[in-house]
């Protein structure tokens, strides 16, 4: 199961990588793939249009009959390609359509610690995490989703309250009764470097059912001092919680 979530996470992170140039996965590659879909989409619409024109000009002058079968032909074909556009258009707007997304800061014990981003999918939500070097201890960390939008009470971050957990499950993904809907992978910070952290979460959406991250009391993005076990209940023996960001609607 991990390694099936981490496979996921891996073509998620490559699609954007190679979506664009730049290193960091910003959302604005997510547009870039839509955007050269759509432009798909429109030299489609005019092959489609320009497709009869060019056939009758090149119809045989010899024969009546023969040029009357050409242009029924034609005619066939036109009709079959309006008919291809038609079908593959709601598909198209579909894909055409950006996810939407959410930025808010990441907040330690002494104030801005690092930027969130999310993206609300089909699939599941998006988690961009970037944290300058030397602001998170070096060494893997917990990062959860928890089930209030109140980082309020620096440092303890007791406010935000539990792990998200709308479906009632138990923590961690080794459980059998689990994983909540907050749960994810243990991230990497690694001295003197700046840390760039996507993870993607198949149960959260942004106001959608089961779990909303926003719904009416928000949630909270917690990264713990430890690592998560995957395992401890009620949430992994992660440690002290030491950043908190607030996800709310706005
Ligand atoms: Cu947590």
């Amino acid at each position: 199961m991990a390694v099936k979530m981490e496979a996921k996470t891996t073509e998620i992170q490559s699609r954007i990588r190679t979506s664009q140039a730049g290193i960091v996965p910003d959302f604005a590659s997510l547009g870039h793939l839509t955007e050269s879909r759509e432009r798909r989409k429109v030299a489609a619409n005019r092959r489609s249009r320009a497709g009869p024109l060019q056939m009758a000009g090149n119809r045989d002058p010899s024969g009546e009959f023969a040029s009357r079968s050409e242009q029924e032909e034609n005619g066939m074909r036109s009709f079959a390609m309006a008919a291809i556009v038609l079908i593959a258009s709601p598909a198209l707007a579909q894909e055409a359509s950006k996810p939407a997304t959410y930025s808010t800061e990441l907040t330690g014990a002494e104030g801005t610690l690092g930027q969130v981003e999310l993206a609300d999918t089909p699939g599941g939500v998006i988690l961009h995490l970037s944290i300058p070097a030397g602001a998170l201890k070096p060494g893997m960390h917990a990062v959860h989703f928890h089930e209030k939008g109140d980082c309020s009470d620096a440092p303890a971050f007791k406010a935000s309250g539990g792990h998200y957990n709308p479906t009632g499950h138990q923590h961690g993904i080794l459980t059998a009764n689990g994983m909540h809907a907050g749960d994810m992978p243990n991230f990497m910070v690694v001295e003197g470097a700046k840390t760039e952290v996507e993870l993607f979460n198949t149960q959260l959406r942004f106001s959608e059912d089961p779990a909303p991250l926003m719904d009416a009391d928000g949630s909270a993005l917690i990264i713990h001092e430890g690592t998560d076990d995957y395992q401890s209940q009620p949430s992994g023996d992660a440690g002290t919680r030491v950043a908190c960001a607030v996800i709310s609607k706005k």
